[in-house]
C-alpha cells in the first residue's frame, strides 16, 4: 500500500482499485455465468452450486425477475474452478490483503451476486457493535482487521445501477449508524455511492457501514465477494468450498488460503 492508500484506507474505511481485472478473466467470468444461468436448479446442484435467492435475506430489498426469469440471488462459485479460483491469491490484491489484516489469513467467503431493478441492500454494520468478525483495528502503526471484503465489479456499475455505497468514517464510530437497516439514499449527506466500471475492485472493512442502492436502471448488476480473514476464524457456510482437481491445479499460497493456515504462526515457532 502506499502511504496515501494507507490514509484514505484508515479514513474512509475502503479503497477502490481501478482495473484488477483484464478484459480476458471478465470475459470468462462472464461467459460462465451466462452458462450456469442457463442451468435449472438441478443441474447447478451436479456442480455443487446453490442459488440462494434473496426472498429470505432481512438486508434484501428483491427486484424483478430478470427476462431469463431469474431473481436477485447469490451463489457459491469456487466449486465451478477457474477462473474463479484464480481470484484466491490474486497477485494485485494480496499485497492489500497481508497489509490490512497482519496475521496469517484464509478465505473464509466467496459468492456470485446477481441484482435486477428494483433490489438493493440495507445499510449494515459500522454502528458501535462489537463483531468479532467484522472488527476494524489498527494497533501500534499496524492495521488489523478482522474481515476485508472485496467486491469485484463484473458489470459497470453507476449510482443508478444500485452501485455499493458507504458512510466514509463510520468503522471507527462510536455512535449507532441512524441509517442502518435503510436501503442507502445517494441524496443523503452523509452517504457515499461508489460507482465502478467491470475489472474494478473495492476493498472495505466490514466494520464500515455499507450496503447497496437501489437499482433504478434496466441492467442487471453483476458481483463477485470475497471475504478474508484471520485464520482463527471459521469461513462461511460452505462458500468457500472448492471444485474437484482444485489441490493438483492450486499454488500452495492458494490451497492454504482455502485450508486456513496455523491461527497463531508467531506463538508456534515461539514454542
Ligand atoms: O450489494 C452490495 O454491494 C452490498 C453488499 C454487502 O453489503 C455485503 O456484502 O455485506
Amino acid at each position: 500500500m502506499t502511504q496515501e492508500e494507507r490514509y484514505l484506507f484508515d479514513l474512509n474505511g475502503y479503497l477502490v482499485l481501478k482495473n484488477v481485472l483484464s478484459q480476458k478473466i471478465l470475459g470468462l467470468m462472464n461467459t460462465a455465468i451466462d452458462h450456469l444461468e442457463s442451468l435449472s436448479e438441478q443441474e447447478l446442484k451436479f456442480q455443487n452450486i446453490s442459488r440462494d435467492y434473496a426472498d429470505d435475506n432481512v438486508y434484501a430489498k428483491v427486484g424483478k425477475k430478470t427476462k431469463q426469469g431469474h431473481k436477485d440471488y447469490c451463489c457459491n462459485i469456487l466449486t465451478y474452478g477457474e477462473p474463479f479460483e484464480n481470484l484466491i491469491d490474486w497477485p494485485v490484491i494480496m499485497p492489500y490483503l497481508q497489509e490490512m489484516i497482519s496475521a496469517p489469513l484464509r478465505i473464509d467467503a466467496a459468492s456470485f451476486m446477481s441484482r435486477n431493478t428494483g433490489g438493493g441492500f440495507v445499510f449494515h454494520h459500522g454502528y458501535a457493535e462489537l463483531l468479532p468478525y467484522s472488527e476494524y483495528i489498527f494497533d501500534q502503526g499496524t492495521f488489523r482487521c478482522a474481515s476485508i471484503k472485496i467486491s469485484y465489479a463484473l458489470s459497470d456499475v453507476g449510482v443508478e445501477d444500485g452501485c455499493f455505497a458507504v458512510i466514509p468514517g463510520s468503522h471507527k464510530s462510536n455512535f449507532q449508524n441512524p441509517l442502518v437497516g435503510q436501503i442507502p439514499d445517494p441524496n443523503h449527506p452523509l452517504v457515499q455511492p461508489i460507482s465502478t466500471q467491470k475489472g474494478d475492485a473495492i476493498l472495505f472493512s466490514e466494520d464500515l457501514s455499507h450496503g447497496a442502492l437501489e437499482n433504478r436502471g434496466g441492467k442487471v448488476r453483476r458481483t463477485l465477494f470475497y471475504s478474508y480473514a484471520p485464520a482463527f476464524q471459521t469461513s462461511w457456510g460452505e462458500t468457500t468450498q472448492v471444485g474437484p482437481g482444485f489441490e493438483t491445479r492450486a499454488t500452495p499460497q492458494r490451497i492454504e488460503l482455502v485450508n486456513g493456515p496455523p491461527p497463531f504462526e508467531d506463538q508456534l515457532t515461539k514454542l
